[in-house]
């Protein structure tokens, strides 16, 4: 049965002797819908996760069908009209309705059945683009021959040899160079998928994909470009120390004359250098986890959340998930982390390849706090279509406020990670902290959401891509590339979301402001504690103010829910407050050196 054809059969409206009201009538169809939606959801997410977690052209095959069932539903023709008649007379329908018929709106417009070739040839690439991107043999060394691998690496091994404190400068260049060669075999399908993205949200009346997205912020894309240059701002003179300090000890640790301009991109601990881990001397946190099993990390994760209060993870998460790494002859996994909601209720499960080291350590940290978010809104009271954060950057932000806690002397002292007689530098600890949360932001929202925000919005032709990512990599960050970089190559597609998560990065960073206004709402108002010092591992009374925020999913505007919450909108005050101490700190030990890149 065609799938438009089978909606109009099964969201009939009630045949009831009295005309129902537009009220009733809305009800009515997001029941239906809603019944129908998560049906084909959780059809389309079991499938997809199969596909991530045992890359194979079947698996894929039959996420491609799943999803094509799904957007069967979601972008009926039905739908669309039914929603866009409703949507016409919104003052008789009352708020809950208005947010749920939005909500339907903007998966409608993702995929839109009356352009079915075009939703087709989207799923399809969608699918086929992230089985390229999870199935990526990286490999550091070639044969002779150039073409051969000699010596296979994977993105764990990359990512441990970039942040380790080694000063063989050649190594980290190789490594480098290595994480970039899935750029060329992913950029065709990206450059499909950018014009099939745009191709959706424009039929829908969007500008573009990019301005489809933000809108689920109830924000046009230049808001949210203001939005994200203010805390740029806020941070700049921050950064500019930090980038400083970074540029010197990275020139020290390799023994390399200091650069002029921006930091070499193979220098530093990350390959998209979006956090610089490892950097502050004495101040390395992953040989604390180097004797630890992956599974005590995960369920000290755990630990934290139920030591507030929260119920412990049900057996399905346990049962289901895949948390450590595999060999790629055994079986090709997605690496990245990830958390599922399978089935929009209490099937949960999370996709991770956790080694003992303080990056997994706040990254467990991160995806457990999607699934604590998952399970504390699906509760009876929440509709299914606001069963999701009270914003995405509520759900981003969660998860890294818990992982800030997570880092917090007093409480790795009280779990056993940090020995009893070690001593630490609160400054340079500090200074550590920044160097992940502070760093990250000109990567966010900068480089990141302006590559994005060009690609759909500009149409950003293809042979300018990499041009334009090294110019913002430079701009924002003050990161150079070790070599020319041509447009053959494509080092904005070897970023994960990039390819399947797109236009949603600066979700990240709204994300990063927003958890240090929660963290410092707990800490002073809550626990009264300094926010630098301040442990809320066991504590029922921030327990319970996060139940409360996280139960309520999407049924409020998260403007007023901040304001509720956190007493004011998005601000990066409390963020610049936590790391005031650094400042003058940075300004002391930078005196003398050459500072900037511009
Ligand atoms: O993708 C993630 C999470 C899953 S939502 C692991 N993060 C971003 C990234 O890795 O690029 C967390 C911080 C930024
Ligand atoms: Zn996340």
């Amino acid at each position: 049965m065609r799938p438009s054809l089978f909606l109009a059969l099964a969201l009939c409206l009630p045949s009831a002797a009295r005309a129902a009201t537009l009220q009733e009538q809305a009800a009515q169809f997001i029941d239906d819908y809603s019944h129908l939606y998560q049906g084909a959801y959780t059809a389309a997410q079991e499938a997809s996760w199969k596909a991530s977690t045992d890359v194979t052209p079947e698996h894929e095959g039959r996420r491609t069908g799943a999803n094509a069932a799904q957007a069967g539903v979601t972008g009926s023709p039905y739908v669309i009209e039914k929603t866009r008649g409703l949507l016409k007379r919104k003052t008789e329908l009352d708020e809950r309705t208005l947010r749920q018929l939005q909500r339907i709106w903007w998966l409608a417009a993702e995929n839109p059945n009356d352009i079915p070739e075009t939703v087709a040839r989207r799923v399809e690439a969608e699918s086929r683009q992230s089985s390229t991107l999870d199935s990526f043999p990286f490999c550091a060394e070639r044969a002779p021959d150039g073409k051969a691998c000699a010596k296979p690496t994977t993105a764990n091994e990359i990512a441990e040899i970039l942040a380790s404190s080694s000063t063989d400068v050649a190594t980290h260049l190789d490594y480098w160079l290595a994480s970039k060669e899935s750029g060329p075999a992913l950029k065709p399908g990206l450059v499909a998928l950018r014009g099939l993205r745009n191709e959706v949200a424009r039929h829908f009346d969007y500008p573009s994909y990019f301005d489809l997205q933000v809108a689920w912020y109830d924000m046009t894309a230049p808001e949210m470009m203001a939005m994200l240059e203010s805390v740029l701002q806020d941070i700049r003179p921050l950064y500019e120390q930090i980038h400083c300090y970074a540029k010197h000890e990275l020139a020290k640790r390799f023994h390399q004359p200091v650069p002029k301009g921006p930091i070499p991109a193979h220098w530093l601990p990350n390959r998209w250098a979006q956090e610089w881990p490892g950097l502050v001397e004495g101040v390395n946190l992953d040989p604390y986890f180097k004797d630890r099993q992956p599974e005590w990390i995960v369920k000290q994760a755990e630990g934290f959340f139920t030591s507030m209060g929260f119920d412990p993870l049900p057996g399905n998460f346990w049962k289901n998930s895949d948390l450590y790494p595999v060999p790629q002859s055994e079986r090709k996994k997605n690496t990245h982390a990830s958390a599922w909601h399978i089935d929009i209720d209490h099937n949960v499960r999370s996709l991770q390849s956790i080694e003992p080291n303080a990056d997994w350590w706040s990254t467990a940290h991160h995806e457990l706090g999607h699934i604590f978010y998952f399970l504390a809104y699906a509760r009876p009271e929440v509709p299914i279509l606001l069963r999701d954060g009270a914003m995405r950057a509520f759900h981003e932000g969660f998860g890294d406020m818990v992982a800030i806690a997570a880092r917090q002397e007093p409480y790795l002292r009280q779990v056993g990670v940090l020995p009893a007689d070690a001593k630490i530098d609160e400054r340079r600890w500090l200074l550590a902290e920044a160097m992940d949360s502070i760093v990250f932001l000109p990567f966010a929202a900068g480089t990141m959401t302006h590559w994005e925000r060009d690609l759909y919005a500009g149409d950003m032709p293809p042979e300018q891509w990499n041009a334009r990512w090294w110019r913002y990599a430079r701009q924002y960050q003050g990161v150079a590339p070790p070599e020319p970089r041509g447009e053959e190559l494509c080092d904005a597609c070897t970023k994960t979301h990039i390819n399947d998560n797109p236009a949603y990065y600066y979700t990240y960073a709204i994300g990063t402001v927003f958890k240090y206004q929660l963290h410092d709402h707990i800490c002073r108002s809550i626990l009264r504690q300094e926010p630098r010092r301040c442990n809320y591992y066991g504590s029922r009374e921030a327990g319970d103010f996060l139940k409360a925020l996280l139960a309520k999913g999407a049924t409020e505007d998260w403007r007023k829910l901040m304001r509720e919450t956190v007493g004011s909108e998005l601000s990066s005050k409390p963020m610049m407050d936590y790391f005031s101490p650094l400042l003058d700190y940075l300004k002391k030990e930078n005196k003398g050196r050459a500072c900037g890149w511009r």
